[in-house]
């Protein structure tokens, strides 16, 4: 048959979700059956508070999801899953060794220096052609205590898709998140694996977006009260995302915004030149062997922990207020580098903005409009001078920016991400995650006529589907030159 049902749980660092897909030639239609919340829990640990992901809740919430999915469509021939990238859960005997740690935790710390006193940064970068963040997977091997007693790591997709199927796999492109998996080779590298200290055999079998993973297990069948084999996605989100950009033209860049933001270009072929490490910018794996040359600029977080912390104080603040007083502020407001890793923990999101400014003799934000003000000025001021790195790397002449994912909903940071690039920016759609996901699946499944499809032929079936609000850049607010680390006002 040529339509179907296929359902994506996509699970992002803020929200998780489960989505079916209703696809035929037309396109694609999404119905979104379950929304759940994900953040970090604090554990204390001897003499530490550490940060974990309650993936056992997420199971429960997954498996949920699914139940409601089966019970409105027990039609549904597919079931795929994404999450954010880097984390993972030990096992051993097939058992779960303890909550996975948070990325946002601060023992990976701990694994820099340990990676790079047995490979130094070049050779890194020259082998995993990865973006130096403190959390990839690598550093995190290397600080964790019970990595020896392990027999298998698997990343948070593959994890619960072991658990819905029984079966074991690295999925690709969450996997080039890793830092173990060569950038050039796309197979797990020795002495990355070596570097990290990883036990032999820790890493399972690599296998690609489109692969089947397996059929539910009989208890799960029964659980969510249907079945369906589970097929590989692009299980890191942003490849799924980047999937279901919307572009119709070949020189696009994209930026998926979320609780990070993803700012980058897709490729045939990585870039390992020292200009690429020195900006910092990463080789991640696409679906279909693409690159993504893209840099993790940070993102949204800096303003969802600005309201939890004003919230703390017993406010209760909505977001689309929040935003329309900040796009009121005329005052000028201080730009700040949205990456420093002063605010990757959770905390006190505004006093380390004040702080950062402090120490680089700015004046602070004055009120939250304000504040928020500054947040978005210093994204959209990082998005375009990361653009401008990237077009200088790659030679790729950007003609238009896509933004996609939750972000895009934001007006001001597209409108001042229109400004401050210069560039058209056509927005949505919000849910690419699960349009990525939903569409690697139907052509797996062969649904809408996608069997065998290219990436660009499901982008245009998603251009067909939905309409990106377009933001054009005003002459009177665009910035000058943008350099790298621009610390001024503006
Ligand atoms: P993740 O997948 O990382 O959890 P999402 O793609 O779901 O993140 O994006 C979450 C972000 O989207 C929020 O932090 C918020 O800033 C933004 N967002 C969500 N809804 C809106 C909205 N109605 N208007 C503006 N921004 C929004
Ligand atoms: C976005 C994301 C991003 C990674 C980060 C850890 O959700 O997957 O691509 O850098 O989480």
């Amino acid at each position: 048959t040529n339509s179907g049902t296929v359902a994506a749980v996509d699970l992002g660092a803020t929200s998780g979700r489960v989505i079916l897909g209703h696809v035929d030639t037309a396109g694609v239609r999404m119905e979104p059956v379950a929304r759940f919340p994900n953040g970090p829990v604090t554990l204390h640990e001897h003499d530490r508070e550490a940060l974990h992901w309650d993936v056992v809740e997420l199971y429960r919430q997954v498996t949920d999801g699914l139940r409601q999915a089966f019970a409105a469509h027990p039609e549904i021939v597919s079931i795929g899953i994404d999450s954010w990238a880097v984390d993972y859960g030990l096992l051993r005997d097939g058992r779960l060794l303890g909550l996975p740690s948070h990325y946002r935790d601060e023992r990976h710390e701990g694994g820099v220096e340990a990676v790079h006193e047995r490979l130094d940064a070049a050779e890194l970068y020259a082998r995993s052609g990865l973006q130096h963040l403190p959390f990839n997977t690598v550093f995190q091997f290397a600080a964790d205590p019970s990595l020896q007693l392990a027999q298998r790591a698997l990343l948070i997709p593959d994890l619960l898709g072991y658990w819905l199927t029984g079966v074991e796999a690295a999925e690709r492109t969450n996997a080039s998140t890793t830092g173990a998996l060569n950038a050039t080779t796309r197979g797990w590298d020795p002495a990355l694996r070596a570097a990290a200290g990883l036990p032999a055999g820790l890493l399972p079998t690599l296998r690609d977006p489109g692969d089947r993973l397996g059929h539910l297990l009989p208890a799960v069948a029964d659980l969510v009260g249907g079945t369906a084999p589970v097929t590989l996605v692009g299980s890191h989100d942003t490849a799924s995302a980047v999937v279901a950009v919307p572009a119709t033209e070949p020189d696009f860049a994209y930026i998926s915004s979320g609780t990070w933001s993803l700012v980058g270009v897709e490729l045939d072929a990585p870039v390992l030149s020292d200009a690429a490490r020195d900006a910092n910018c990463t080789n991640e794996g696409g679906v279909d062997g693409r690159v993504r040359f893209l840099k993790n600029v940070s993102g949204l977080w800096l303003l969802s922990e600005s309201v939890r912390t004003w919230e703390r104080g017993g406010a209760s603040l909505d977001l689309e207020a929040l935003l329309a007083s900040a796009a009121a502020v005329t005052a000028p407001v201080p730009v700040f580098d949205p990456a420093d890793e002063s605010f990757t923990a959770p905390g006190d999101m505004p006093a380390r903005i004040a702080a950062w400014c402090g120490a680089h003799g700015l004046s602070a934000p004055a009120s939250r409009a304000e504040f928020v003000r500054s947040i978005l000025e210093s994204l959209a001021t990082a998005y375009a001078d990361t653009l401008t790195t990237i077009g200088a790397i790659t030679s790729k002449d950007v003609r238009q920016v896509h933004i996609v994912g939750g972000g895009s909903q934001n007006r001001l940071l597209c409108q001042l991400t229109a400004d401050r690039t210069g560039l058209p920016v056509l927005a949505g759609p919000v849910e690419a995650t699960a349009l990525g996901n939903i569409l690697v699946q139907a052509r797996a499944a062969g649904l809408g006529g996608l069997g065998g499809a290219s990436l660009e032929a499901l982008r245009a079936t998603i251009a067909r589907t939905v309409e990106p609000v377009r933001y054009t850049p005003r002459a009177d607010h665009t910035s000058p030159q943008s350099t790298p680390r621009r610390r001024m006002s503006v």
